[in-house]
């Protein structure tokens, strides 16, 4: 039995692009599983409901198991007993990570906006068959990833995908779809600080030391007015429990492509020139892969 798992702290691509490569994997005769390494978020849960998909089981541990990857490449975003699987194949869209293998592999790494695009061509050269859920599954984790096509991650690729499997999916308002992800992306109702940071946390070996840079995507800053105190004691909690050098999360009003950072940690001052009336504010940032994060390794550096 593979176990296909998407990286920690699951977003939407790394939960149904888990399930889509394991169905991938049985159209060739495998026995195959997804699994998760937490809990889901809202919009993972809404896109579960709409294509009448159960979530996959939790198991934090692949000790002894096949497996492949989904979402990363990257041993700090995999299981952390990793190292005593074996890896047998990749499916990513991020830069290449630190994942060793013992054996050949097959892995599957584009530079499009989501690893279902690249899943949705693999279906397409094997003639494997796309049901209207894994459709849905598809091309719900394309528009969450591209932030419905508005991301500059977003390719033609993703483009053409989400345009077949939106006729296998049998959607016929597109908009209306995006609306109803984007409305279950942004929704952080009674959500407390320490939630908001770890909701789509990514930790980054950087320079010998450990860094991580959180996202929330948010339909408007005002959201969390009332909470960046809380938030900034958040980060200030994690550098000191885990030894991190910088801590940060990126707000982003994904409606205006304008990102508020917090960040606190030993590399903090760093970044203190951006500062503007005591907040940094990054115009045009949509995307933590393609923005955020590069600029911050340039900043840090
Ligand atoms: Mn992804």
């Amino acid at each position: 039995m593979i176990s296909v798992v998407g990286h920690k702290n699951p977003d939407s691509d790394s939960i149904c692009s888990a399930l889509v490569a394991a169905e991938l994997l049985k159209a060739r005769g495998l026995e195959a599983k997804a699994v998760r390494q937490g809990e889901i978020n809202r919009e993972t849960q809404h896109i579960l409901e709409i294509a009448g998909v159960d979530q996959p089981e939790l198991s934090t541990s692949v000790a002894g198991q096949q497996v492949w990857l989904v979402d990363y490449s990257d041993v700090a975003q995999a299981p952390d007993d990793i190292k005593d699987a074996e890896i047998l194949g990749i499916v990513d869209h991020h830069r290449l990570g630190d994942i060793m293998t013992v054996n050949p592999l097959e892995a599957w790494i584009w530079p499009v906006g989501c690893t279902s695009t690249i899943l949705f061509n693999l279906f397409k050269m094997e003639h494997a068959p796309i049901t209207p859920a894994l459709a849905k599954l598809m091309m719900s984790a394309i528009l969450s990833d591209t932030v419905g096509f508005a991301s500059p991650t977003c390719t033609d690729k993703d483009k053409a995908a989400v345009e077949e499997l939106k006729s296998i999916a049998e959607v016929a308002d597109l908009d209306a779809f995006i609306k109803a992800l984007l409305i279950a992306k942004t929704n952080i109702e009674g959500l407390s600080a320490a939630e908001l940071v770890e909701k789509d946390l990514k930790a980054y070996p950087f320079n010998g030391r450990d860094v991580v840079v959180g996202q929330v995507e948010l339909a408007t800053l005002e959201q969390v007015d009332g909470m960046i105190e809380a938030l900034e004691a958040d980060l200030e909690r994690r550098c000191e429990q885990d030894g991190l050098a910088f801590a940060a999360v990126m707000l982003t009003d994904i409606t205006t492509a304008q990102t508020r950072l917090l960040y606190k940690g030993e590399w903090a001052a760093k970044l203190e020139k951006h500062q503007q009336n005591g907040m940094l504010m990054m115009e045009n940032t949509l995307s933590r892969k393609k923005q955020g994060w590069p600029w911050l390794q340039t900043e840090l550096a």
